[in-house]
């Protein structure tokens, strides 16, 4: 039995105002769907598979370089993220996941953690290792880079933290691990760009060596930040090589905010599918760098290109496709469920207009050098409110019709801020 951290009679109270209007919608949208071809509920049963994983980090209220102002009700340990998780996929059933992040979560008991897990009706998605800040009472610091630091001790201790994470996750039932490294430099000269490579390839070997057969390991690329000059791991070109180099068992995770403005994100991500090394996602938006906004709350129409892509290469059942969806995602002036939830919802919003999009016709107006009508059939598809498809496959699945206004109802930030005890603001920390 799952235990549920809102009542579900609340959940049923709410759903109960709004099932006429979402009948009539889910039917009239059904409909217009049917004229142009589409079953209505095939692309509802696809949403209802779908998920998306929470970031264990993104329940906390974030932090900018110059301060953090928590909201109420922050969870103290792993166990209260959870639960905040759990909240997320009770309501929104697209998020059955969660990934951690260590050691940012202090895992002591594994198997405490895993039966929690299990209790909320949550599994656990990619591990991710922390190499870019010193934990308390670590022998070498990171200042100067962890996986391709010059000091051999160094690298050996990442290499070590690394290994780690695979054993944790190995208990919990995770079957992959993301690597991101801020290694790089602040001043041209700091560093030699070939030996940092060299050195960085080097530890992940020993790192890939130690992943079990079932596994994957996913590199993160990234533009800038917290090197201002050069990042050892900095685009998906690099990326791509360090995947090649690895093995069959790496890939490439493609963090939408890691490029520069105006980069064509969804043709990265149709490059990686095309050489079988797209490993998957961080969700997030962006107006200037790693702003890790909202996913869709800037540009969510690259985020539907990002999804025309997966869905192209999921119809044509490209070699080897299997990405991991993850949200990474920093809060500092909302609620994180609400943030959270919202979040899920575009993303499966995006795949479903995706879904919807006629491939043939495109295929057709690209072969006959159509440009306007092809761009025509993809806007007809993004234009399309698929608001309902989405909802109906919430209610089906036991969540809510709209859940920020269930969450909200069922008064469970308050109930958690009176048993949380209120945690101080301050100076920067940026991740
Ligand atoms: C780096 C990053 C990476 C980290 C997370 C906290 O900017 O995207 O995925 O693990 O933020
Ligand atoms: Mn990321
Ligand atoms: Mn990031």
């Amino acid at each position: 039995m799952t235990t549920t951290m809102i009542s579900q009679a609340t959940v049923e109270a709410e759903n109960e105002s709004r099932l006429t209007a979402l009948r009539r919608d889910y039917e009239s949208l059904g409909e217009r769907l049917s004229r142009r071809g589409i079953a209505i509920d095939e692309i509802k049963r696809k949403v209802t598979a779908y998920g998306v994983a929470v970031p264990s980090w993104g329940v906390g209220t974030g932090g900018t370089r110059f301060a953090r102002f928590p909201g109420k009700g922050e969870p103290r340990n792993i166990f209260d993220k959870l639960e905040d998780c759990a909240v997320i996929q009770q309501l929104t059933r697209a998020t059955p996941t969660v990934s951690l992040h260590i050691p940012w979560d202090k895992v002591s008991d594994i198997s405490e953690l895993k039966e929690k897990g299990t209790s909320l009706g949550l599994g656990f998605d990619a591990m991710n290792s922390n190499t870019f800040s010193d934990a308390p009472g670590q022998e070498h610091s990171y200042k100067f880079g962890s996986l391709s630091h010059a000091d051999a001790a160094t690298r050996a201790q990442a290499v070590e933290h690394n290994l780690e994470c695979i054993e944790i996750g190995r208990q919990l039932g995770s079957k992959a691990l993301t690597v991101w490294v801020g290694d790089g430099s602040n001043f041209p000269g700091q560093s030699n760009f070939t030996r940092a490579f060299e050195r960085y390839l080097d530890a992940m070997k020993s790192v890939y060596a130690a992943l079990p057969d079932d596994w994957r390991v996913y590199t993160e690329h990234k533009m800038f930040e917290p090197a201002f000059y050069s990042t050892v791991v900095q685009d998906w070109g690099s990326n791509y090589l360090i995947a090649q180099e690895l093995g069959p068992k790496a890939f490439c995770l493609v963090d939408l905010g890691h490029h520069a403005p105006n980069v064509n994100i969804e043709m990265i991500v149709a490059r990686l599918i095309q050489f079988g090394k797209l490993g998957g996602f961080h969700f997030n938006d962006s107006k200037y760098g790693d702003d890790d906004l909202d996913t869709g709350s800037i540009d969510p129409y690259r985020l539907f290109l990002v999804f025309n892509e997966l869905v192209d290469a999921e119809t044509r059942k490209a070699k080897g496709f299997e990405p991991a969806h993850m949200l990474d995602q920093s809060h500092n002036v909302t609620d994180p469920i609400e943030s959270l939830m919202t979040s899920a919802t575009e993303v499966c919003r995006a795949y479903a207009q995706a879904l919807i999009v006629d491939r043939q016709a495109l295929a057709g107006y690209q072969d006959d050098n159509d440009a306007l009508m092809a761009s025509e059939t993809l806007k007809v598809a993004f234009r399309t409110d698929v608001e309902p498809i989405l909802a109906m496959a919430r209610l089906e699945s036991g969540g809510a019709i709209a859940p920020v206004a269930a969450y909200r109802k069922s008064g469970y930030r308050a109930k958690v801020a009176a048993e949380r005890p209120a945690v101080a603001g301050g100076g920067g920390g940026i991740v």
